[in-house]
């Protein structure tokens, strides 16, 4: 059957037409649009062998995250709503490069390989991002579900967050929710609004909030939940997809450049929140009276949302463990606070979503956060069953009955598919709301150490090798001894360094306790960097 079966996928208009390698990296395939149509046709057809392989519906999202409007990518969503499993990367990268000629030889291979039964239907649920580009790469990995006989269920522009619960949903036939868009607006604020109550306010916390959407995909969100929001919070929203996507604001731009997006109101104290291109992060800023940047980022809310869980667990009389992952770009106060004071197991794991998912699932609660705003809370089936009887057990003193049901609600409010920042950002509100705190109250906790992130072009990033969670450099030999030396003149001084999964740059990080230091240890750190692995450009200075 196999040659048969794939006779139809040759189609010229799909041809390769770009010879750089290319590879399904950190979150899939992403680089500048225009060199992209013939990997979306070939993606098209990995999606339908993958439902195929795995006998359920596959998400496919066109988006390029937080990069620039030139830029696009293509991620693929595994059926339990996680990031593609780490072999069909490898298999996804071949069959992005290989020759035109042997496509088919290629896809016969990986059926037979992965044992597919072709005969199986396959069902493909896409999804795109606002960029110029998306629609014509769109229909390229349209051709290559058809070409195949896949179904398609396109749902239009969506969020990436979206579309992975929707794949969920579809495959849990509708117990994780209502498979459609209203479906998931509805439960996240049914639940938002019946958890926050009747009082918008309380003590410190309003209800007002500025949000910076990147100009992406993520204000049309925004703007549909303000619909079933009503007035239970209120929105401004800013950079509405009027202007330039990421160009000067979204999650990454503010947690990177650590300042205000352009067209945010510069109001004292008034808390703020950006999203980035395809609304799967979200930080959190403010300026004070002084006119000076506070930024929350993702360790702020992982801390916030462990500190809310620990007191809920605490309440109810439940002893389920309570886990939290971070990357080392973790700020060292956030992870010493939750050490220390929250006493919560915490995990270090290497960048990227799919490793700090999979060490969450070790967990009963499993709360996941990169430092950029990337993250989310996981339950297991089986904690969710324990909170949901604890919840109806009839023993219970006034105050256990009352946080045991506030747990079993907020599971409602959370995407548990993926890390999601219009979710994220209720959960906060959520939390902000039930301590009656303002941002700065909630700034309070802990005080982050002074940290920076310089990039660095050398000739190969991966000359570059880490191990111990990225925390230590194997190659170039020396340089992890350098940056060792470097550190050890700095004050609770940490710092790593990276080749990237997503730009063609080695990234530094850098922190320590003195602010007017932390810009020494990252440029001389990077220089390490420049001389050892072979930079190419100015030398950082
Ligand atoms: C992607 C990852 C994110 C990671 C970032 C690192 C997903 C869904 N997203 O955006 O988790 O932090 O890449 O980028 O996995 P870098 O490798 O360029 O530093
Ligand atoms: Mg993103």
């Amino acid at each position: 059957m196999e040659s048969n079966y794939f006779q139809n996928i040759v189609n010229a208009e799909y041809n390769r037409k770009y010879d750089k390698y290319i590879t399904y990296g950190t979150a899939g395939f992403r680089t500048k649009s225009n060199v992209l149509e013939h990997v979306l046709y070939r993606m098209g057809l990995l999606a339908v062998l993958r439902s195929k392989a795995t006998r359920a519906a596959i998400g496919l999202m066109i988006t390029a995250s937080h990069n620039l409007e030139p830029d696009n990518g293509i991620k693929l969503i595994d059926p339990a709503g996680e990031m593609l499993e780490a072999s069909w990367e490898t298999i996804a990268t071949n069959l992005a490069n290989v020759q035109d000629s042997d496509l088919i030889h290629v896809l016969t291979d990986i059926s037979i390989k992965e044992n597919i039964d072709l005969s199986t239907p396959a069902k493909v649920i896409t999804g795109r991002d606002s960029r110029k580009s998306s629609p014509i790469l769109l229909n390229a990995a349209l051709a290559g579900i058809r070409a195949l006989n896949g179904n398609i269920t396109d749902l239009g522009l969506v969020t990436t967050p979206q579309l992975h619960y929707i794949v969920v949903c579809i495959n849990t036939n509708g117990a994780y929710g209502d498979p459609t868009l209203q479906g998931y607006y509805s439960k996240l604020a049914t639940v938002f609004k019946s958890i926050k109550g009747a009082e918008k306010n309380n003590k410190k916390y309003t209800s007002v909030l500025n949000l910076d959407a990147a100009n992406g995909v993520g204000a049309i969100a925004v703007k549909e939940f303000q619909r079933y929001l009503m007035d239970a919070l209120d929105i401004n929203l800013f950079n509405d997809g009027s202007g330039s996507l990421n160009h000067m604001c979204g999650a990454d731009y503010v947690k990177v450049q650590q300042t205000m997006p352009l067209n945010i109101p510069s109001e004292t104290n008034v808390r703020c929140v950006s999203i980035d291109g395809d609304a799967d992060r979200v930080v959190y800023f403010y300026v004070d009276e002084n006119n000076k940047f506070h930024l929350l980022d993702g360790d702020r809310i992982a801390t916030l949302v462990a500190a809310y869980f620990k007191e809920l667990l605490t309440m109810s009389g439940l002893s389920l463990q309570l886990g939290l992952v971070q990357t080392a770009y973790a700020n060292g106060g956030s992870t010493d606070y939750i050490s220390n004071v929250l006493q919560v197991p915490v995990a270090c794991v290497p960048t990227g979503v799919k490793h700090l998912h999979k060490k969450a699932l070790e967990f009963d609660i499993g709360i996941y956060f990169e430092a950029n705003g990337h993250g989310t809370v996981i339950f297991k089936d089986t904690a969710k069953e324990v909170i949901k009887n604890h919840a109806k057990n009839e023993k219970l003193s006034e105050a256990q009955k009352t946080a045991s049901t506030k747990l079993k609600d907020v599971i409602d409010l959370i995407n548990e598919t993926v890390g999601d920042a219009l979710s994220d950002m209720l959960l906060v509100e959520t939390i902000l709301h039930a301590k009656g705190w303002d941002i700065i109250e909630w700034e309070r906790s802990y005080n982050d150490l002074p940290n920076k992130q310089l990039k660095v072009s050398v000739r190969d990033r991966n000359i570059i090798t880490t191990t111990n969670a990225e925390r230590h450099c194997l190659t170039p030999v020396g340089l992890q001894e350098e940056i060792d030396k470097a550190v050890s003149k700095y004050s609770r001084g940490r710092s790593f360094v990276r080749p990237s999964g997503t730009e063609d740059i080695v990234r530094v990080y850098a922190e320590c306790e003195n602010p007017s230091d932390v810009n020494k240890l990252a440029v001389e750190v990077a220089s390490l960097i420049y001389r050892l692995a072979d930079g190419v450009g100015p030398e950082p200075s």
